[in-house]
């Protein structure tokens, strides 16, 4: 486990958290980097100065290095990116779009850029304007998703790239680690597994809903949109579904997932909220700390390695 990655990032484990909107805040980051691995805050849509209040929580809580995802389709994310340069956050994460104009006051600061990826082509740019690793994202993720799965897409970024590889979508444990190795990566972001944890502060029916959903239960909305989100299925995803299946307008789709993920996180609303997950909620069984989370990944992903446990 102790990779190249997990150098250069200065953790203990190559072991990411994604910097899931509404869900990712200081409690979870800070957990998740005391347990050796990278906590990140996801600033989302939220205004600049939270995510600096997040920062500042962040650094009272742990002393190891965490970072800071920013969704380049925020309304903020320029003040965002801004705040993340003058708070000198160690790793920046980014997603939704190409934070191509933030990189060079990034780098003044020394910040480790990892852009999210979700093609060999963004990949590809996102090395030549000074990506210091990439997270190659593949479908099976929850949230706002590509069009290739990660045992596909990993593999491609891996051979376009010439800087470290993070595998996200789809794992969960230490075979899924292990998989992420055996593609040719350098670690793995979990986002799913992460929310059914104690630290993590979204409302106990968002936990519940990832410990029971099955291996199908997870729906993609917004295709027709052009911004395609996975959640899992509830009231929301069939009326959204029906109606994007009608032609329905955009302001009709919307009007469906405005505040919707708030709704989840905040309030628990299981039936109208949109309750991103991952494919790999199917895998999640029980509530962890992150510290049992990790040392459990470490464990499963060091068995399978040196063989001890051979799955062949
Ligand atoms: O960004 C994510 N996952 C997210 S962001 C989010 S907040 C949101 N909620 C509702 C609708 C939209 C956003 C929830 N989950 N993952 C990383 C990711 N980036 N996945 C896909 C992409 C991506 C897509 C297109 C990155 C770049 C891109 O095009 C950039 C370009 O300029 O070519």
């Amino acid at each position: 486990m102790r990779t190249e990655l997990a150098k250069l990032l200065g953790i203990q484990y190559p072991v990411i958290q994604g910097g899931m909107a509404w869900v990712a805040e200081y409690h979870l980051a800070a957990a998740v980097s005391e347990a050796g691995g990278l906590g990140i805050i996801g600033a989302a849509n939220a205004p600049a100065e939270w995510v600096r209040e997040q920062i500042h929580k962040t650094r009272e809580l742990t002393e190891k290095p965490f970072g800071v995802n920013v969704m380049l389709m925020s309304p903020y994310a320029e003040q965002v990116a801004q705040v993340v340069a003058e708070e000198e956050v160690p790793v920046v994460t980014t997603g939704a779009g190409s934070p191509e104009k933030y990189m060079e006051l990034w780098k003044s600061k020394s910040i480790k850029v990892i852009p999210v990826v979700a093609s060999v082509a963004l990949a590809k740019r996102m090395e030549r304007c000074g990506a210091d690793a990439l997270v190659a994202e593949g479908c099976e993720s929850g949230g706002h998703i590509g069009e290739s799965t990660t045992m596909t897409l990993v593999p491609q970024v891996v051979d376009a790239a010439g800087v470290p590889v993070i595998a996200a979508g789809g794992i969960a444990d230490g075979r899924g680690i292990a998989a992420a190795f055996m593609l040719g990566a350098s670690g793995v972001q979990m986002g799913t597994r992460f929310v059914a944890t104690k630290e993590c502060q979204v409302h106990e029916n968002y936990k519940e809903k990832i410990i029971k959903a099955k291996d199908i239960d997870t729906r993609v909305t917004g295709r027709s949109t052009g911004h395609p989100v996975r959640t899992l299925r509830n009231d929301m995803t069939k009326k959204y579904l029906e109606l994007e299946s009608k032609g329905a307008t955009l302001e009709e789709l919307e009007y469906l997932t405005l505040g919707a993920l708030r709704k989840a996180v905040q309030e628990g609303d299981m039936k109208n909220g949109s309750v991103m997950s991952g494919q790999i909620a199917g895998l999640v069984k029980e509530e962890l700390t992150c510290k049992e989370l990790m040392e459990r990944l470490v464990k499963e992903t060091d068995e399978i390695l040196t063989g001890a446990k051979n799955y062949a």
